[in-house]
């Protein structure tokens, strides 16, 4: 998941600058996605997901040498992990996109708290991304049980990295 996890977290550290909508409004008189979603965000964001999980792949196995424990291995192509990688962190910005489409929809202003949604929007779509691009490695990575813990362990970690986010200025709401 952390390649899924770390594109929104750098997403707040690097965003900034021009919004993917470009500041146009829909019909309804509201903004596409609003300014939360600029294309640094989105292009710094990706960029940190695919190598840190680049970096989780080249440290698998001197970490399960170093500890005893066998992780569990993974066979492929470099071309496989890299799509696998990219799913999973363009998956994660588009939930996330996706979600903000729906709020600004709903006349919620950038930033407003949707609870849950706000903290599962990037799993879902790291999730549908993933499952349409390598549905193999996807349920072979995440059983019913993964989901579950992924599902109940997220918002807290969500919540807690955004009030640091918040603290050290990068997040505007500490949500
Ligand atoms: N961000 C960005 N580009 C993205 C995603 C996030 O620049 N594609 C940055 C923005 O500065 C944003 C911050 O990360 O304010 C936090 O992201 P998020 O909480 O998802 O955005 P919100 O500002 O809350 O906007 P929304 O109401 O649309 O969710
Ligand atoms: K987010
Ligand atoms: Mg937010």
């Amino acid at each position: 998941m952390l390649p899924a996890y770390i594109p929104n977290s750098m997403a707040a550290v690097f965003g900034g600058g021009r919004p993917i909508d470009g500041g146009r409004v829909l019909k309804d008189g509201r903004r596409i996605l609003g300014d939360g979603k600029t294309f640094r965000g989105l292009f710094a964001g990706i960029a940190c997901g695919v190598l840190l999980g680049l970096l989780q792949m080249f440290l698998l196995n001197p970490v399960s040498e170093l500890l005893h424990i066998s992780l569990p291995s993974f066979s492929g192509s470099g071309s496989t992990i890299m799509v696998i990688l990219l799913s999973l962190a363009v998956g994660s910005l588009f939930g996330d996109m996706f979600k903000s489409f729906f709020k600004r929809r709903l006349g919620m202003k950038r930033g407003a708290s949707l609870p849950l949604v706000d903290q599962l929007d990037f799993v879902l779509g790291a999730w549908v991304f993933t499952y349409l691009s390598s549905p193999g490695w996807f349920t072979i990575n995440f059983t019913w049980n993964i989901m579950a813990v992924v599902l109940i362990i997220t918002p807290l970690l969500h919540l807690t990295t955004n009030i640091v986010g918040y603290i050290v200025g990068v997040k505007k709401e500490p949500w």
